[in-house]
């Protein structure tokens, strides 16, 4: 098997595969994307995010281990909110729904997900049900993808304001709040990949469990990317 250093720079090569290098992304970042193209996309992304804590309480669902689920809990509070559920309590999907607002989209249109594409609905639900399924050893090493978001959401704060004025900056919170949580969780993504890959097979599992999450992130482009077109009919854009 790899050394863990040689294990952890091939799993940090998937880079490539993210979503970051996807056309749309790239337009997103770029500023050519119409507003109602950033709604489009902030109402599918919400498809993902109101998915994510159900994603995580099925990866507890299979951890037989208190601490691992003391630890792995965190990620679910930080999704749906915890304590009074006020300012940053209200948790990650009340800042999209911001965002939402922000993008000027119908809270009604993007809480009932009438925009979400079938590609989308199928990628997120297929990572769900991966996370149903699957050890909570290999459903944890999925959420990896998260070694390369800091620098998607950075790039978010740094050319939004920019290139899309019309967006109120407040929205924006959620991709500030979910730098240093992404860092947190991919430490313990890695500890958990550390201690289950223990052959060079559960190696190579793990390769093809973070490109399994990475064609996920990819294709959920690809549809959002083909549901809005440039030239999209006026009556039927978000
Ligand atoms: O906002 C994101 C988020 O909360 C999560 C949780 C994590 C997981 O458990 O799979 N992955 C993830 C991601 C979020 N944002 C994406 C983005 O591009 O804004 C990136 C995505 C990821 O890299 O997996």
């Amino acid at each position: 098997m790899w050394t863990f250093e040689e294990f952890e720079s091939r799993l940090r090569a998937c880079e490539s595969r993210y979503h970051i290098h996807h056309r749309f992304n790239q337009r997103l970042n770029l500023g050519e994307l119409q507003p109602f193209q950033v709604r489009a996309w902030v109402a599918n992304r919400f498809y993902y995010q109101v998915n994510i804590p159900r994603k995580d309480a099925a990866v507890m669902s299979n951890c037989d281990d208190r601490a691992e689920r003391r630890r792995w809990i965190l990620r679910m509070l930080d999704h749906d909110g915890h304590g009074d559920f006020e300012g940053d309590a209200a948790g990650g999907i009340e800042a999209w729904a911001r965002l939402g607002e922000a993008v000027g989209l119908d809270p009604a249109d993007l809480w009932s997900h009438r925009h979400v594409q079938p590609g989308v609905r199928f990628a997120v639900d297929a990572y769900v049900n991966f996370a149903r399924q699957q050890s909570w050893q290999e459903a944890a090493i999925s959420s990896l993808t998260e070694m390369f978001a800091p620098k998607i959401h950075a790039d978010r704060l740094a050319a939004w304001p920019v290139l899309y004025p019309w967006i109120d900056i407040e929205g924006l919170a959620y991709f500030r709040s979910r730098i240093p949580l992404a860092t947190r969780d991919v430490e313990h993504g890695l500890d958990v990949a550390r201690r289950w890959c223990t052959t060079r097979s559960r190696q190579e599992r793990a390769l093809a469990i973070l490109r399994f999450k990475l064609d996920i992130l990819w294709s959920m482009l690809d549809a959002i990317e083909r549901g809005f077109p440039d030239d999209m009919p006026l009556a039927q854009r978000p």
